[in-house]
């Protein structure tokens, strides 16, 4: 099923002028007052504010609108004039808004006042901010620290995930998952195992001295669109671009840029994939061994005949390990298995493979069809396969290159958001703060959920994130969380999994990055890393939602302050008024990327964090770059092949969408209007089941764990998808995907690859 770029099913490229009009449309929809559009202008500049929608880097010479559709959507929704005060909760119970649709919740408009359940009008009702901290702190107190976990959606700033981290270690625990659980993990784990860092390494230079680009399971057009820009220079440059995807992404086929007025006025539009591949869902370990299954071969045969060689032998002695087990499997295995798994024919990997053989750099960007499968970490463990056989790692543009999620998810990481005790520099928090941090394991994402629903944890706080929909198993996982006995909701707009709160539950308003954040000590910036590991400063621009709202970092010094008191050697009143000192405390417990944290941060373009293995040195076990072997070609466990009426189901974004953010209904790119309660069909898939346009079906997931998981109501709509794969939303599916559905390695859920049928 390997084709050109030709015909999209999206008959305009993505960008364009559909994008300019959708843009004036939710700048319209929010009532954004026209001085505050203009602050799309400052949006990721130097001096300006980072965007809160995705990580893409930065330039140091931005454009002059460094800002795509999807960016202004979500500074939209922040800097939207309406309100949901205190007078909407008498208006509206908890139990009336458990029936209002995802959308509606947060288009109600920005949190203005802290609030606290109240039983008896089954409402929130306004509180003081300092009872709220009290009674936060001293319900914490009266439970074990091993039954309370602290999750962070990638939003939140470095300083304040720093303070975050640091309040949870000195409460007794290391309970801190963030969103990047259900997201990149399966990049952490695999690429440190594979080459000693777990984030790409890639930088933007890298983009004018590559040779060739592979991008796998990312929807670049939507949800990283900024990125066209790079993308469109190197395809001027000649640079091919090879996809794999099981949907034809409008983003992945062509691009008009929306801010060039000759493409505006002109038919002209960048092709930007120059192969594409529909590869079946969870086919992508098949379908990269193939290729280098032909790199190999084509080496056997160069060797045989004394000709080049084609793998990068020097390299490969030099700097790897397991190479020799990794070409064996791929010789072995047959390319009948290999076409039947990823569903692509043997000429159309060659074809990929060619191209790969005559590039010296190399990069493969790659997203959540990567990482949201069962085999989640082996697939990244491939990619690096594919780039360590002609040694596209550590050398000018080449390299893998994972599109992280969340404008600062990455960074969470890197100040000490993780559960996992030996990635947090345990002993130097010590040393610096004088306490003895939690030496246990935390919970993740998903083992929080199972302690949840087994009734074993008593209490969560979430700074941002909407748990209750993101979250797989939602028939299982969603009573449980109203079974919990304290919900703190650190949050810019109400959500769901604020309506099913714990016994004692608090929302409490947290200004957006794009506001000012004023305190005694003046105005306050704050910082977040990129997907290319740069730091960069970011300033607010606009007047804050409420006078009631509170900075993220005023939030947590006040929980950690009424939680620790005088347990805790930290001034945390002072660093909630000067976020500069705890600048200075990260660059100390982080000398090496962070010094001179405070000048830094301005420089144009970011400061990057070290990368050893930019510089091929690699910081794994064999203290090489590490070849291995698929355990699998891909068969999914779960996954019945033989049962003939199963389909796997991939659970995606629209254009119109951030995560559980639903800005509007529609996915324009997809050509799917006025509902999200949808199936994308292959339409042999619905010859052989007698299925219509249109038709209504449920789903119900293949399981045998005694749990009927089903959704009703999802319409069918013919769709350009391999045979035996689906496409539907999220988070509408989420019912479908079980809580232990997940990649062993990293507990990524398999969101990607949820076995269903149609009953
Ligand atoms: N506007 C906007 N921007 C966003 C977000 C948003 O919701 N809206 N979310 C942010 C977050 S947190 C994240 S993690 C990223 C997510 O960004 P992406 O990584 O792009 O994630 P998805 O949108 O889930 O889609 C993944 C793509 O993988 C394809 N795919 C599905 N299954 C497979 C497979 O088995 N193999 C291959 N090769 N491809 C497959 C799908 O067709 C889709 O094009 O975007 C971030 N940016
Ligand atoms: N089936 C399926 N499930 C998935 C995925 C999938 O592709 N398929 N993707 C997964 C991925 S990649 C991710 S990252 C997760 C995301 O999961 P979450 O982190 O749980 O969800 P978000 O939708 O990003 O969080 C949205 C909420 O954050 C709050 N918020 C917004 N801005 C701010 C802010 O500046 N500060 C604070 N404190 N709060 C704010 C708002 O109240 C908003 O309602 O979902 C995962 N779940
Ligand atoms: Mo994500």
């Amino acid at each position: 099923m390997s084709n050109d770029s030709k015909s999209p099913s999206y008959p305009f490229a993505s960008g364009g002028w559909g994008s300019l009009k959708s843009v004036a449309t939710i700048l319209m929809q929010e009532k954004v007052p026209l001085k505050d559009s203009a602050i799309l202008l400052k949006q990721n500049k130097p001096d300006g504010f980072m965007c809160v929608s995705c990580s893409w880097a930065k330039p140091a010479d931005p454009h002059t609108f460094e800002f795509c559709e999807s960016g202004a959507k979500a500074t939209a929704w922040d800097t939207t004039s309406k309100r949901m005060t205190p007078a909407f909760f008498e208006l509206n119970t908890v139990t009336s808004l458990l029936n209002w649709p995802d959308h509606d919740l947060e288009e109600a408009g920005r949190l203005t006042a802290p609030m606290r359940y109240d039983a008896a009008s089954d409402s929130y009702v306004e509180v003081s901010w300092g009872d709220a901290f009290a009674e936060i702190g001293r319900e914490l107190n009266a439970m074990d620290p091993e039954q309370a976990v602290f999750y962070t959606s990638g939003r939140a700033s470095l300083e304040t995930a720093y303070m975050y981290q640091l309040f949870a270690r000195m409460y007794g625990c290391n309970n801190l998952p963030d969103s990047s659980n259900m997201c990149h993990e399966s990049s952490s784990v695999g690429l440190k195992e594979a080459i000693g860092v777990g984030v790409g390494t890639i930088t933007l230079d890298d983009f004018e001295k590559t040779d060739l680009m592979f991008f796998f399971g990312q929807n670049v057009g939507t949800n990283s669109p900024r990125m066209l820009h790079q993308l469109q220079d190197a395809r001027k440059r000649g640079v091919p671009i090879i996809t794999f995807n099981p949907l034809r992404e409008p983003g992945l086929v062509s691009f008009a840029n929306p801010q060039s007025p000759v493409q505006m006025l002109t038919p002209a539009q960048t092709q930007i994939s120059t192969q594409y591949h529909q590869v079946k869902t969870g086919g992508d370990t098949a379908a990269i061994l193939g290729i280098c299954k032909a790199v190999i071969e084509a080496d056997d045969q160069a060797r045989a005949q004394g000709l080049p060689r084609v793998i990068d032998v020097a390299f490969i002695e030099e700097h790897t390990t397991g190479f020799d087990a990794f070409a064996a499997c791929a010789r072995e295995t047959e390319w009948s298995e290999i076409e039947r798994i990823s569903g692509l024919g043997r000429a159309a990997l060659g074809e990929a493979a060619a191209e790969y053989m005559s590039a010296n750099a190399v990069m493969a960007h790659y997203g959540m069809g990567l990482t949201q499968h069962r085999l989640g970490v082996q697939n990244v463990r491939m990619l690096c396969n594919l780039l360590l056989l002609r040694g596209n790692v550590g050398k000018p543009g080449a390299g893998p290159s994972p599109i992280r999620g969340h404008s600062n998810v990455q960074g969470q990481r890197t100040v000490g958001i993780t559960e996992k005790p030996e990635l947090a520099p345990l002993d130097q928090l010590a040393k610096q703060f004088s306490f003895e941090p939690p030496r246990k394991k935390g919970m993740n994402t998903i083992e929080a959920f199972e302690g949840i629903v087994k009734g074993e944890v008593k209490a969560v706080v979430n700074l941002g994130g909407n748990l209750v929909r993101s979250v797989p198993d939602r028939l299982q996982t969603e009573p449980a969380w109203g079974r919990l006995r304290l919900t703190v909701n650190i949050a810019t707009k109400l959500n769901r999994s604020h309506l099913v709160h714990g016994e004692v539950s608090y929302v409490l308003p947290c200004l957006s990055r794009i506001e000012f954040h004023r305190t005694p000590m003046g105005e306050q910036a704050v910082s977040m890393e990129d997907s290319t590991g740069c730091m960069h400063g970011s300033k607010g621009v606009t007047e804050p939602a409420s006078e009631k709202a509170r900075s993220e970092q005023f939030i947590v010094a006040g929980i950690a302050m009424a939680t620790l008191g005088a347990r805790s050697t930290v001034d945390w009143d002072a660093w909630r008024n000067d976020f500069a000192l705890v600048r200075d405390e990260i660059a100390k417990t982080y000398p090496e990327t962070f010094h001179d944290f405070n000048a830094r941060m301005w420089q144009p373009g970011g400061f990057h964090r070290p990368l050893p293995a930019r510089h091929r040195q690699w910081k794994t076990k064999s203290g090489k770059a590490e070849f291995m072997a698929p355990e699998s070609l891909g068969e999914d466990p779960d996954m019945r092949e033989k049962m003939p009426d199963a389909l796997r189901l991939m659970t995606l974004r629209s254009d119109s969408q951030f995560n559980t953010t639903i800005y509007n209904i529609d996915d324009r790119f997809r050509g799917v209007k006025g509902t999200r309660m949808v199936i994308l069909m292959n339409k042999a898939d619905m010859e052989k089941r007698q299925l219509q346009e249109g038709q209504k079906v449920t789903l119900q997931t293949i399981a045998d764990d005694g749990i009927d998981r089903r959704l009703d109501g999802l319409e069918i709509k013919a769709y350009e998808v391999p045979e035996g794969c689906i496409g539907g939303y999220y988070p509408e599916c989420n019912v479908l995907l079980p809580l232990w559905h997940y990649a062993k390695e990293s507990k990524v859920p398999g969101a990607k690859s949820i076995p269903v049928r149609i009953v």
